[in-house]
């Protein structure tokens, strides 16, 4: 891989979801070495710490049936401010979180750099409720119908108004709890989705070969890597608030980040959902950096 300039940023916001302890993530990732690992490979990293967010609840409580709406907001949009002052300056950002909902603002602020984004979603969850369909009112579970220009306003308009990433250049790989709303906005946009199913059935190099060969074909500047630890099956990543059996497998895992890096495609990233208090000695964030250490070309030999 070419020596890139990558400027981490942690988000240790926990207000997207209902269990606590998300918000120390990036604490945990740091901890397992993420800058180390990704300068032994050669690359030169900055460490711009994290973005504030208040450990007080608010009271004053908008008027919606989405949890938290104002600590997402005001967390998501300096994160966007961020992201995009790291992409103008030609650097890598790579954002540890923290729950989903900060891929409100991580895409957001890449839209400034990248006029026709593609985003790969590599997820148990599609993360595509809105206020209407969500089961939870949790806005961990909204964060790519927000990118697609679906949702809540105040999400929807952070950083700049309406749509981010056109549904066609969105691909989720690893999904195996999808609710009905979700199921009914996929089939509508036309959201590329390569479930378990296909994983089990083509493998994850047939899987990877054809979701890069699609981006590829969308003429894009840029590819969003927004990979959640639950994405794997959780007896790799136990850490995290929300899992669901039958998830992808640490090798597969791996596969997928080194064919990432071979295909040059990835422009950005962020790892989500590392939840220190319900892991075991931190395997999900040490997990969280191995899959860093192929995604930035890592080599055996
Ligand atoms: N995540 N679909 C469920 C919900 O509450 O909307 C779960 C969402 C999980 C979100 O893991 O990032
Ligand atoms: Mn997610
Ligand atoms: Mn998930
Ligand atoms: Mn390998």
């Amino acid at each position: 891989m070419n020596r890139l300039d990558i400027t981490v940023v942690g988000v240790p916001l926990d207000y997207g979801q209902s269990r606590r302890g998300v918000d120390m993530g990036p604490s945990a990732i740091r901890y397992a070495g993420a800058i180390k690992r990704l300068e032994a490979i050669g690359h030169t990293l900055k460490d711009e710490g994290d973005i504030q967010v208040s450990a007080i609840e608010r009271t004053d409580r908008a008027n919606t049936n989405l949890k938290n709406l104002e600590e997402v907001v005001s967390a998501t949009t300096e994160l966007a401010e961020k992201v995009a002052a790291i992409v103008e300056k030609g650097e890598f950002p790579l954002v540890l979180g923290g729950d989903h909902s900060i891929a409100i603002g991580t895409i957001a602020g890449l839209t400034s750099k990248y006029k026709n984004l593609g985003v790969i979603w590599y997820d148990a969850h599609a993360d595509m409720n809105t206020a209407e369909t969500s089961p939870s009112g949790n806005i961990h579970g909204m964060p790519l119908a927000v990118t697609m220009g679906l949702g809540h306003e105040r999400l929807v308009n952070i950083y700049k108004d309406g749509q981010k990433v056109k549904p066609e250049n969105i691909v989720i790989i690893g999904a195996r709890s999808v609710d009905p709303g979700e199921r009914a906005l996929i089939k509508e946009k036309g959201v590329k989705v390569f479930t378990m199913h296909e994983i089990d059935r083509d493998g994850m190099t047939s899987v990877m070969n054809e979701a890069i060969e699609y981006l590829q074909s969308k003429n894009l500047d840029g590819v969003h890597l927004s990979l959640d630890l639950d994405g794997l099956d959780p007896i790799y990543t136990p850490g995290v608030g929300t899992p669901v059996q039958g998830g992808i497998s640490y090798r597969e895992s791996h596969l997928a980040m080194e064919m990432l890096e071979d295909a040059g495609i990835i422009t950005s990233a962020e790892f989500v959902e590392v939840n220190p208090i319900l892991d075991e000695k931190n395997k999900t964030g040490e997990v969280a950096v191995e899959l860093m250490g192929s995604l930035f070309g890592e080599k055996l030999l």
